[in-house]
């Protein structure tokens, strides 16, 4: 049986890889945090599957993650770990750095000492580019604009540094924003869809956003994952930007969701300073040619079936918060 270590098991992407990795008939490793609160929500519906295993450990202790390859010396090594705030990554610079850069050198580390033959892939983020104008593909010069970027791309060249010096099967995953109904609730577009339809059943007055000029180019984290699953298979390591080639401004994705809500966003949202970024990214949107030519990956979702998936996911999340508080 083929066996594949995920961390970020509990985040949004990584759980849409446990789906896919379970449904392609993989042992599945995951890598979970200890957390004094519960944060396995997302694998909720999968939990019970004999073919799923949660280990405890943390990318930022090397000696967990080299004790979980040592042991389980998986076939594939998928690392969706990281502080992956960039607004919170100006209040926890250090703290970022380690788990979203200095981390993928443990993992590479880990790979090169105690299973060489292990393949590897890192979430790659678009962040990198930063003020570097779209559209954005595998040639474009990077310019971060947060130390989250900037980790980023430490471990993005440390991928590329291990492929060089020890020939290993490791590649970046260059991912723009990826949205689903399993996105965290403090991510503009999950807190929009979350908010609107509170609104909408009279549980929520407003809406607090920061920057709403801001374009991203916004795809869902199944085709996400079907992307990575396509990049670590492929006979040769390499390094691909994954997103939908659309971009959308925060503005336009509230206009949309509120509309289809039958109200008028400029009603409920007001703007919040402290929702601002120290240094933002104007604008990012994927190239996408070279994943869709060399590995034939094309996306499923649309923009708007993302955004109705989201609207309809949280709708029933607010009904049932509604049922509770008129039962009390
Ligand atoms: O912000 C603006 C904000 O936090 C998107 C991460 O997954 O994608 C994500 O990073 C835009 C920014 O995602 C609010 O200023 C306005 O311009 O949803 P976000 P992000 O920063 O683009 C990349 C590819 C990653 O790698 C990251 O890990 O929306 N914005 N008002 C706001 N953003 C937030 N969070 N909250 C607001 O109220």
């Amino acid at each position: 049986m083929n066996t594949v270590f995920i961390t970020g098991v509990t985040g949004q992407v990584g759980s849409y890889l446990v789906d896919l990795f379970l449904s392609k008939g993989y042992m599945v490793y995951g890598l979970k945090r200890r957390s004094s609160s519960l944060n396995t929500e997302r694998l909720n519906h999968t939990f019970s599957n004999q073919n799923l295993k949660l280990e405890y450990g943390d990318v930022t202790d090397y000696s967990s993650i080299a004790n979980l390859v040592a042991n389980i010396k998986p076939d594939l090594f998928v690392n969706c770990a990281a502080q992956s705030h960039v607004r919170v990554s100006f209040d926890i610079p250090c703290y970022t750095f380690d788990a979203s850069g200095a981390s993928v050198i443990n993992c590479l580390e880990a790979i090169r000492t105690h299973s060489p033959s292990t393949r590897f892939i890192t979430m790659s983020s678009s962040e990198m580019f930063g003020s570097t104008p779209p559209p954005q593909n595998e040639q474009t010069p990077f310019h971060p604009r947060s130390i989250y970027a900037v980790a980023k791309l430490a471990g993005y060249y440390a991928v590329i540094n291990y492929r060089e010096a020890y020939n290993m099967h490791c590649s970046n995953a260059i991912c723009f924003n990826t949205e689903s109904p399993r996105r965290g609730e403090t991510f503009v577009t999950r807190k929009i869809t979350r908010a609107a339809t509170r609104i909408k059943l009279g549980l929520q007055d407003k809406l607090y956003l920061g920057n709403m000029d801001a374009r991203r180019d916004w795809s869902h984290a199944y085709d996400t994952s079907e992307a990575i699953f396509r990049i670590i298979n492929a006979s040769t390591p390499d390094d691909y930007v994954i997103g939908s080639g659309e971009m959308h401004s925060v503005k336009e994705f509230a206009e949309l969701v509120f509309s289809k809500l039958g109200m008028d966003y400029k009603d409920y949202i007001e703007t919040d300073p402290h929702y601002y970024r120290a240094s933002e990214v104007d604008a990012l949107c994927s190239n996408p040619t070279k994943i869709k030519t060399n590995l034939g990956w094309s996306p499923k979702y649309s923009y708007e079936q993302l955004v109705d998936e989201m609207i309809a996911s949280d709708m029933e999340l607010a009904k049932r918060e509604k049922l509770i508080k008129d039962h009390k």
